[in-house]
């Protein structure tokens, strides 16, 4: 691996984390009191057959320690991945912000991002629809700076105090526990259906946004309005945005069926792996700014989390990039411990009222109690800033931090006044003074009503292929519930978002699409005032399309880190091989070969090459592209082997590129290839640089029509 050994750019982060890393290497084995021990693997025994001795406190020690390695899980999100990294800042953004990170652009400031699923438990698959987590720890010189996103610009609900429903009705449902990280199930749309406000981050679900290809090729939302102070008090309101430099890439469901299976953990794997490789995947960090006095003049209100701002009406300004270029050294450690908070803010950076993010506030320290146990969760290495901390908070669980003096309350004598507070000019932190005049009420706001417009502009703004997959999403998961007015319902309200979209999934579930809402439904299950008031009213058309909702918005020609199969058996041909082999490298791909048999296999010069998987263990879902190389034998070979022709027509169906040389189209011509040679993906004694092309373009929608009767 290229990264092993190599030296990283030095890390404030990582300094300030050493004092808490062991490194077992040369060391004497020990008991945690610092004993030397001379046996792990006996207990002690009264005769070598004997009974085992209460008094073996060594064999006490290490059973005690085991018993208790679990903590609980994270309630949602409890299944991610983390990595190390630093963000740069590309010019001052000192006219809308004091925030050092984005006025100095001298710094090269830490960063942990941690990427995750949200239903599903810590050891469930990858590859679940969902939305995907997004959270970046900045170690800013003045304190930590949590951004605590999803890769959709949009949540779910407008009030905190709905998402305890929200996800009880994703979760396994509670008399069986079934199904894990799914939202294909009756008690999630039953919720949806009554919660009209949803359907905008659902119908992001449905779409390819739901099943990403890697966290590295993911977007990444703030979502919430916040604010940005600047030296002089003035405030902006923005909208965070974070573009992956590989592009938006995403995968099909049947793909994601079989991964899970052949790789439950295909998105920790690519992670790790690219990092290690060398290949650090990059973002770029965007800001979307509206000036306080234009608050009011959009078609929703700005305090709503389920609108994004369409880029059209404010465009997003590339502040600076993050770069991922360190794998935690334990993931436990770092990665499990890791704590956000979307609270967590520097001076420069401030809240709005949006009622989501208020509720969020109060969520994030209260969990880390039950999940890390103490109040000092602020002292566990990941979580420490790298500035100094000096308060009069003392003791509780756990606590590292050794306090001297006498006093641990303010305003003190005796111990000199200290800590004392920070002036303006020493960076302290105040709150921005925004007015405030209201009745306290238990209500949402008019301006929260709208919940179709929006849905239905993601839609419009999707290509055909994106509308598809969406359209399909749907037929599936609603195909999975099992209360036909559950079904109805949704039917019902994806005809007011789109009436082609419903029409499509109606016919694939078997079911009319109701001409009213069943209200007698409503009525009796007492569904919340919300429900009625927000039934739909005329959707609003501010914009026909919006050209960054479709995934394809971001492009990128690079094939960096794309994994390619080689298919070969022994006699394939070396020229050929080195050829594309050498091509693709430079290019960065990751080129592997998969061949008959495991360990090394000849080419027709003799030349022995060392096999990446043999056939039996791996499968074509987990590759972006096939190659095949000629070569008489090999490819004879091959032939007689069904994964091989699985292989290609699993690759075929999934729309990606294909390139044969010499005698390799024979391999071709046994699959479902044979029809497929005028298709642009499908490269046949071409340049290498067709086939390169065809990987860049990451899949060729226009195959998959037909591509669907492929029966695998
Ligand atoms: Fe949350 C974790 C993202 C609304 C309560 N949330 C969590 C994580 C992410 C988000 C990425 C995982 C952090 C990690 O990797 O450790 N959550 C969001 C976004 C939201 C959102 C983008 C809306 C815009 N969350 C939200 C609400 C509440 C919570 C409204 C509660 C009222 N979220 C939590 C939590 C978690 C959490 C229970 C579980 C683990 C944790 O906090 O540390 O407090």
């Amino acid at each position: 691996m290229k990264n092993k050994g190599k030296k990283q750019p030095a890390s404030k982060k990582k300094e300030e984390m050493a004092k808490n890393t062991s490194n077992p290497e040369g060391k004497i084995l020990t008991t945690n009191q610092g004993l030397k021990v001379n046996d792990t693997n006996n207990s002690l025994k009264a005769g070598e057959r004997g009974a085992t001795l209460l008094e073996d406190f060594i064999l006490r020690e290490k059973i005690f320690h085991f018993d208790h390695e679990r903590i609980p899980e994270r309630i949602v999100h409890a299944r991610g991945s983390g990595a190390h990294g630093f963000f740069e800042l590309y010019e001052s953004q000192e006219a809308i912000t004091k925030a050092g990170i984005f006025t100095d652009t001298s710094r090269k400031t830490p960063v942990f991002v941690r990427f995750s699923t949200v239903a599903g438990s810590k050891g469930s698959a990858d590859l679940a629809r969902d939305v995907r987590g997004f959270s970046t720890k900045f170690y800013t010189e003045e304190g930590v700076f949590d951004l605590v996103g999803n890769n959709m610009p949009i949540f779910f609900i407008q009030d905190a105090i709905k998402f305890p429903d929200l996800i009880h009705s994703v979760k396994p449902e509670p008399d069986r526990e079934i199904p894990q990280a799914a939202s294909a199930h009756d008690t999630f749309y039953d919720f949806i259906s009554h919660a009209t406000e949803t359907l905008h981050n659902q119908i992001w679900v449905m779409s390819d946004r739901g099943i990403p290809r890697s966290f590295r090729m993911m977007e990444g939302f703030g979502i919430h309005t916040f604010r940005l102070i600047n030296q002089q008090g003035k405030s902006n309101f923005v909208k965070f945005h974070w573009k992956p430099k590989l592009g938006v890439k995403s995968i099909t469901w049947d793909e994601a069926v079989k991964i899970h299976g052949a790789d439950a953990d295909f998105h920790r794997r690519d992670l790790w792996d690219a990092i290690e490789e060398g290949h650090y995947p990059e973002w770029e960090l965007g800001f979307q700014v509206v000036p306080e006095e234009d608050e009011h003049k959009f078609d929703f209100d700005l305090l709503d989390p389920t609108k994004l701002i369409p880029e059209e009406m404010v465009p997003v300004k590339i502040v600076g990039k993050m770069t991922l270029n360190r794998n935690p050294d334990n993931f436990f450690a770092e990665t499990e411990q890791v704590a956000f908070h979307p609270g967590h803010i520097v001076p420069g950076i401030d809240f709005t009222n949006d009622p989501l993010l208020q509720g969020r506030l109060f969520s994030y320290t209260d969990t880390q109690l039950s999940r890390l146990g103490s109040p000092n969760f602020n002292e566990i290495p990941i979580n420490r800033p790298i500035n100094e901390v000096n308060n009069n908070q003392r003791d509780a669980q756990m606590r590292m931090t050794v306090n001297k003096g006498k006093t641990a309350y303010f305003p003190n004598s005796i111990g000199g006044g200290c800590p004392h507070l920070a002036k303006m000019a020493e960076g302290g932190f105040t709150s921005y003074e925004e007015r405030i005049d209201g009745k306290k009420v238990r209500e949402r706001s008019e301006s929260f009503s709208d919940h179709f417009s929006q849905p239905a502009l993601f839609y419009r703004s999707l290509t055909k292929p994106e509308q598809n997959h969406v359209a399909e999403a749907y037929s599936f998961e609603l195909g999975k519930c099992t209360y036909a007015h559950i079904k109805q319902r949704m039917l019902w309200l994806i005809n007011q978002i789109d009436e082609s979209l419903a029409k499509k999934v109606s016919k694939n579930l078997g079911l009319e699409i109701p001409k009213k809402i069943d209200e007698p439904i409503n009525q009796a299950i007492g569904a919340d005032a919300d429900v009625k008031k927000h039934q739909p009213g005329k959707k609003k058309i501010y914009l026909d399309k919006s050209a960054a909702l479709s995934q394809t918005h971001i492009k990128s020609d690079s094939i960096a880190t794309r994994k390619i199969a080689v298919l070969v058996s022994d006699g394939f041909k070396e020229s050929d091989y080195n050829k594309i082999k050498k091509a693709l490298e430079a290019k960065g791909a990751m080129v592997q070969i998969i061949a008959t048999h495991g360990g090394e296999v000849n080419c027709d010069k003799g030349d022995k090459h060392p096999v990446k998987h043999s056939l039996m263990t791996t499968e074509s879902v987990l590759f972006d592209a096939i190659y095949i190389p000629g070569g008489k034998q090999s490819v004879e070979a091959l032939k007689k082997e069904a994964k091989a022709k699985k292989f290609i027509n699993e690759a075929l169906k999934h729309c990606k590129a294909i390139a044969a040389d010499s005698e390799g189209e024979e391999l071709l011509d046994v699959t479902y290839a044979l029809d497929f040679k005028d298709d642009e993906a499908i490269c046949i004694n071409k340049d290498a640089s067709v086939f390169i092309n065809a990987i860049a373009q990451h899949r060729n929608w226009k195959r998959e029509e037909a591509a669907k009767a492929i029966p695998v």
